[in-house]
């Protein structure tokens, strides 16, 4: 098949996926390191962790629908405008997404198929597990091609006599929901009434509400799930238990989604920091009578898999989902009590930095924010990017996936390490920390500095940076 050369390389004419070919335009953006990853299915592939996990989730929510097997190439419709994602939403700037072209992309979601599914109303609850794609950081939980799970389910209004009924109903689903005494350290948080409003055209506060506590149970039982089996391994490998180790802890924060209000994202204590697993809310009413059930209200919700199998398992570092290693997949058995992971010899690390000043025509790049989550996995909503047309302006994402198409999996992590404007002249300079590390072997020192000499070239070459 016909593919790019690189992000900045020069277009052929169509590109094959799926058996169905594409033709290239000046939106095509997706990388043959990209393409080689596609279709590898990691979430129903027999005894992988993200089937695990997948599995493992899906059975706390009985009686969903599980859909597994959508395909990755949907229209921008699907993926953006179908979710009620304006026009100029930062999401869909080249500098976050990969398009096939123009009017095609890689899912950067799995809600990009909540309509379609809705639409069916073949059931009150269903799953979407699927493999998605993102321009994105480098580091130890975040990966360009992932997996995401959604999760949805709606009460027909038309199924009751009166609203009261209604929220009865709900309320009673709610009491059914398994219990569990997990500390929430912020179970309510304050939201933003007119950015994430209750949507009171469509619902009463009071019917928000419920929908919400039965959204959080859900997803808090979901969690202590995963934490239970969790710690059940750990003692099983003689390690002694999680709870005394790192105790569960998780909270609650506000969030903004185009097709949810109001919204949260909850992030899970791990590690030292917070680690944010899912995005969820209250559906978007429009987005339902788009899809044509506008009797329906409830929740959906979106979580990154391997964030939740990193849990699930103790794996240390996202990469580790994609390896062939038999060290790797012979750890894991779908038919047998969850295992703790068993690192293989970790092999040493090798930093390297890379200084350079802009070019002087550049728009101030956008740098992840020294926050305490991990983010900027929320960042498709929040971050203040350029424009779709404004290449070659330098983005961080660029030096992203530079050193992912050069060094692959021997890069671990690309973090921003000083940001300098002369007094003077006004030109700002960028260091960089790239961490070289092999899950496989130890990177002779040569190695690291050829890897480390060809991203630094592709850096001057693309973006017209200036070494220092
Ligand atoms: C979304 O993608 C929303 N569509 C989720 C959603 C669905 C909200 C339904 C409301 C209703 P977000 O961009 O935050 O949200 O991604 C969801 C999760 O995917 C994150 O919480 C994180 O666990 C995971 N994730 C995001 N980016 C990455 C990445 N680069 N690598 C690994 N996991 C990631
Ligand atoms: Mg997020």
């Amino acid at each position: 098949p016909n593919r790019r050369i690189s992000s900045g390389g020069p277009t052929t004419q169509s590109l094959t996926i799926d058996g169905e070919q594409y033709p290239s335009d000046s939106w095509t953006n997706v990388p043959p390191a990209i393409l080689a990853q596609y279709g590898r299915k990691l979430h129903v592939q027999p005894n992988h962790p993200l089937s695990i996990t997948r599995a493992l989730i899906e059975s706390r929510f009985p009686g969903f629908r599980n859909h597994n097997d959508l395909p990755g190439v949907v229209t921008v419709s699907q993926n953006f405008d179908s979710l009620g994602f304006t026009p100029d939403h930062p999401g869909r700037n080249r500098t976050d997404t990969y398009y096939i072209n123009k009017d095609t992309l890689l899912r950067t979601h799995t809600s990009a198929h909540e309509v379609d599914v809705f639409r069916q109303n073949a059931s009150n609850g269903y799953t979407i597990s699927a493999d998605v794609y993102r321009r994105d950081a480098v580091d130890r939980s975040h990966y360009p091609a992932f997996h995401q799970m959604e999760g949805a389910l709606t009460w027909d209004v038309n199924h009751f006599k009166t609203r009261q009924d209604l929220v009865k109903q709900i309320t009673e689903d709610f009491d059914k929901l398994p219990k569990h005494d997990l500390v929430v350290e912020d179970p309510n948080p304050t939201f933003h009434p007119e950015r994430n409003p209750l949507q009171e055209k469509h619902h009463s506060p009071e019917e928000a509400e419920i929908i919400a506590a039965h959204l959080k149970r859900s997803l808090e039982d979901m969690v202590v799930t995963i934490f239970k089996e969790a710690d059940k391994a750990l003692a099983a490998a003689g390690q002694g238990s999680q709870a005394e180790q790192e105790p569960l802890k998780v909270r609650w924060v506000e969030a903004f989604f185009p097709h949810t209000s109001p919204s949260w994202e909850l992030e899970v204590w791990w590690r030292g920091d917070w680690l944010e697993v899912l995005g969820c809310g209250i559906i978007d009413q429009p987005l339902l009578i788009r899809a044509d059930v506008p009797s329906r209200v409830g929740w959906a919700f979106g979580i990154g898999l391997e964030r939740i199998a990193m849990l699930l398992f103790g794996i240390p570092d996202i990469r580790l989902f994609w390896s062939k290693d038999s060290r790797f997949l012979g750890q894991f058995n779908e038919k047998l009590p969850i295992r703790r992971f068993q690192p293989f010899s970790k092999h040493p690390a090798a930093p390297r930095d890379v200084s350079f000043w802009l070019p002087q025509s550049s728009a101030p790049p956008v740098v992840n924010t020294p926050s305490s989550a991990p983010s900027p996995a929320g960042g498709q909503l929040t971050r203040n990017e350029p424009s779709a047309t404004s290449d070659p302006v330098f983005h961080e994402n660029d030096l992203m996936e530079i050193a992912r198409n050069t060094a692959g999996d021997n890069v671990e992590d690309v973090s921003l390490v000083d940001d300098f404007t002369h007094p003077k002249t006004g030109r700002r300079s960028l260091c960089y920390r790239i961490t070289y590390r092999s899950l496989e072997k130890t990177l002779t020192t040569e190695e690291a500095n050829a890897l480390h000499q060809r991203i630094s070239q592709e850096l001057v070459g693309k973006f017209g940076v200036e070494l220092r």
